[in-house]
């Protein structure tokens, strides 16, 4: 008789869970065309890919990242990459308080627009206390107060066929988000920190929120935002500035 041996059959290890439930995922991801990670390449972008198809099987999109209370607000938050732009133009309108900058959004939309930060405002806002993961391996947390994307997509009229957004920074970073993380409730075009207005070193007057992935996927100092159904055709098609540097496009945690 065939011995079985004890908990062999019934005990799956998590990893195996994980593995499993993102390799179905990838099949569910492929099959309905939904988006995958545009750089899922070579050796790592197996792993990205595993790792992307885990998450959007495991998590359910409206999972939120964790929210803290006001007292848990890191003093004296850190600053990472650019601090103070030294584009001309940005300079000229930081010295105006803003009130000419705008925020052009084009691609699959009812029709190309450019935002104020004023009508930003005017929208209903958000305001959350979470926590900021670098890739460099600090963490702080923060309260960020913004608009939701998903409501800007909303006024903008972003068509069905839209499967990314991709985002351009003054500084020259540039990125996109696929829609489950556009369209989630925690991601904010924020344009108020600890109370206040965003601050420069902290990418004013509007950066992007984007809590459940690392602090380089919350691109700041924005300039442009594109909507369209393939990233593959943009620059040099890993969706993201920061794939050449070997950060992948996918930095859920
Ligand atoms: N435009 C732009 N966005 C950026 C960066 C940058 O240098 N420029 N740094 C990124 C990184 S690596 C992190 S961790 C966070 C840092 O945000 P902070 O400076 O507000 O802490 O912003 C991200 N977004
Ligand atoms: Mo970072």
């Amino acid at each position: 008789m065939k011995r079985m041996r004890p908990g062999r059959r019934t005990l799956i290890s998590r990893r195996q869970l994980l593995v499993g439930a993102g390799m179905a995922a990838g099949g569910v991801v492929l099959a309905s065309r939904a988006s995958w990670p545009p750089s899922c390449r070579g050796v790592f972008g197996v792993s990205d890919a595993l790792t992307f198809a885990t998450h959007r099987a495991l998590l359910s999109p409206d999972t939120l990242a964790r929210e803290f209370g006001r007292d848990m607000i890191t003093r004296n938050f850190p600053v990472l990459g650019t601090a103070d732009p030294e584009d001309a133009r940005y300079q000229q309108l930081r010295a105006g308080g803003f009130a000419d900058w705008r925020l052009p959004v084009d691609g699959l939309v009812s029709h190309p627009v450019e935002l104020s930060l004023a009508f930003l405002k005017s929208l209903p806002s958000r305001t959350q206390v979470t926590q900021q993961s670098c890739e460099e391996g600090w963490s702080a947390i923060g309260e960020w107060t913004g608009v939701q994307l998903s409501r800007v997509l909303h006024e903008v009229g972003a068509a069905p066929q839209a499967r990314y957004v991709v985002f351009e920074t003054v500084d020259g970073w540039w990125d996109s988000l696929d829609m489950a993380d556009a369209l989630h409730p925690q991601t904010l075009l924020a344009y108020g920190m600890n109370g206040g207005d965003l601050p420069v070193p902290h990418g004013a007057p509007v950066r992007l929120r984007v809590e459940r992935q690392l602090g380089y996927k919350s691109l700041k100092f924005l300039s442009k935002m594109t909507l369209t159904d393939r990233v593959d055709n943009i620059r040099d098609g890993t969706g993201s500035a920061s794939y050449v540097d070997g950060f992948a496009w996918y930095a859920g945690i």
